[in-house]
């Protein structure tokens, strides 16, 4: 369906209503979900929509929280842009004038190490990286240790892309967690990254992360390549797991702080 179709639509014209409820589907509102969007549609136009959607995500928006010193556990599945994401955060931070570190918790990845390590030299953060086939927990001791001693404020752990289903992955997770928080202070930030492609499969990810790790917020990716960014309002309505940042490109600065309003209205624009 053409988008900007839809938006001469929003400039109402009734018989378009069906056409309406499939754009909805389309961007990834879900069936029922969609449904109830057209009723109030009907009753009060695009204004009333977007005044609902915005009341859903009220508590959506949060700041990262920052301590004396910060750690930032990523996690999420394969390929949703964990990596990436943790270089831009540190990117952010170091640019401020922060004493950044990147711990490499993603152990079992070929070039995993080389890949976070690019990622240090472009942005001049240093990188903790154990050997392949360490375990990951291991090494995020030790690199926690490694900043404690040198004094880094903001410690972003990676941690390798794993398939919720995988049970004994979530387990290891598990354990990530429960090294860090029983040796140094709780993880500042549990974040899972929601890669916006995914579609409804977003709702089991979101089921098994938090259940291994309880997550603190989301970290929204490739907002740029998706038709369905409107899966974010039904998860957020069913978890109320707020929303940190939102990212639409592969570079440095391609993410901002999540904000509903922006987010409802790119919903509704043509691109
Ligand atoms: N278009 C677009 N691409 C993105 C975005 N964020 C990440 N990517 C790309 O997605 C791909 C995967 O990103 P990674 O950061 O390596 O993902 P990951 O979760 O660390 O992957 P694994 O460690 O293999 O599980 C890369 O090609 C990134 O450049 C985004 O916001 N938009
Ligand atoms: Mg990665």
């Amino acid at each position: 369906m053409n988008l900007n179709r839809f938006f001469d639509f929003i400039k109402i014209k009734k018989e378009e209503i069906e056409s309406f409820e499939e754009f909805l589907i389309l961007s990834g509102f879900g069936l029922n979900f969609s449904e109830n969007i057209v009723k109030i549609y009907k009753k009060g136009g695009i204004k009333d929509v977007k005044n609902y959607l915005l009341d859903i995500l009220n508590g959506s928006e949060k700041d990262l929280r920052i301590d004396d010193i910060s750690t930032y556990l990523f996690t999420g599945v394969n390929g949703g842009g964990k990596t990436t994401s943790i270089a831009k955060l540190g990117n952010f931070f170091k640019e401020r004038g922060d004493k950044v570190l990147f711990i490499q918790g993603d152990t079992f990845r070929t070039g995993a190490n080389e890949q976070l390590k690019i990622w240090g030299d472009r942005t001049g953060i240093e990188v903790f990286l154990g050997k392949r086939g360490d375990d990951p927990g291991s090494v995020i001791f030790d690199g926690l240790s490694y900043a404690k001693n040198r004094g880094y404020t903001k410690i972003f752990i990676d941690t390798a892309g794993r398939l919720s289903s995988k049970k004994n992955l979530m387990e290891e997770l598990k354990k990530i967690k429960k090294v860090i928080e029983k040796n140094f202070e709780n993880v500042t930030e549990t974040i899972l990254v929601l890669d916006s492609t995914e579609g409804e499969n977003l709702y089991s990810q979101v089921d098994k992360f938090k259940e291994a790790v309880d997550i603190t917020g989301f970290f929204i990716t490739k907002i740029d390549s998706t038709i369905k960014p409107g899966i974010m309002i039904p998860i957020y309505e069913k978890y109320k797991i707020p929303f940190l940042y939102i990212s639409f490109g592969e570079d440095l600065k391609s993410f901002e702080k999540f904000d509903k309003e922006k987010f409802v209205d790119l919903i509704f624009s043509p691109f």
